[in-house]
């Protein structure tokens, strides 16, 4: 499925959740969704996506909290599902595998396209994993996904684009923060 049509579907079933994109995801989520509840994380601390979402939703338990994080970025922080099972919360990781580092190029991932995302988070000891290969299947699925109680993590075959640029975020970093927590009332 194309990222866009992936990232349609997640608008779509979001609901009230916080949606915090990384990597390709930031170019294209801007255009489905701009509201002080999605926050578009780049530039970023690479791999640190699900560590921010994690403490968000352990911060407002009353609130979902969506990461859109990259395999690339999965893989240099594997340890965080380890973390994100141990301290539950209302948190839905989707793992966007394109098997690229897209937005520096299109350069292929180490383990490209042997790596079971959904099977590292069960042995993470996250319980409720999911993997869609088709835009059909995700649509399906995606109210499942992403409602129940977290933690969820959920693998999205994505195709991957090659020659893409580092997006850059809507706006700035330190306007997406006072939004953000102005959308959660903690202003
Ligand atoms: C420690 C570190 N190494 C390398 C980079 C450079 N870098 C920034 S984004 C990126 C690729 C991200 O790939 P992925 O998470 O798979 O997302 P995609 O671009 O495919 O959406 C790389 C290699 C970095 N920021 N930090």
């Amino acid at each position: 499925m194309e990222l866009r049509e992936a990232l349609e579907v997640l608008a779509r079933h979001r609901g009230d959740k916080v949606v915090i994109t990384t990597m390709a995801s930031v170019a294209v989520w801007p255009t489905l969704s701009d509201t002080p509840l999605d926050f578009n994380y780049i530039p970023s601390s690479m791999g640190q996506g699900p560590a921010l979402g994690l403490g968000l939703a352990l911060a407002v338990p009353s609130r979902g909290v969506i990461v859109v994080n990259g395999d690339g970025s999965m893989l240099m922080n594997l340890g965080s599902l380890v973390t994100v099972a141990a301290y539950p919360a209302n948190l839905y990781l989707l793992i966007m595998q394109n098997d690229l580092y897209e937005v520096t190029g299109g350069q292929p991932l180490v383990g490209a396209g042997r790596v079971d995302y959904a099977g590292l988070a069960r042995a993470a000891g996250i319980r409720r994993t999911y993997a869609f290969d088709t835009l059909a299947d995700w649509s399906q699925q995606a109210s499942e996904v992403l409602s129940g109680p977290g933690p969820v993590a959920c693998c999205l075959k994505i195709a991957g684009r090659m020659g893409q640029k580092t997006p850059k975020p809507p706006r700035p970093m330190q306007e997406q923060i006072a939004r953000l927590r102005h959308g959660l009332g903690v202003a």
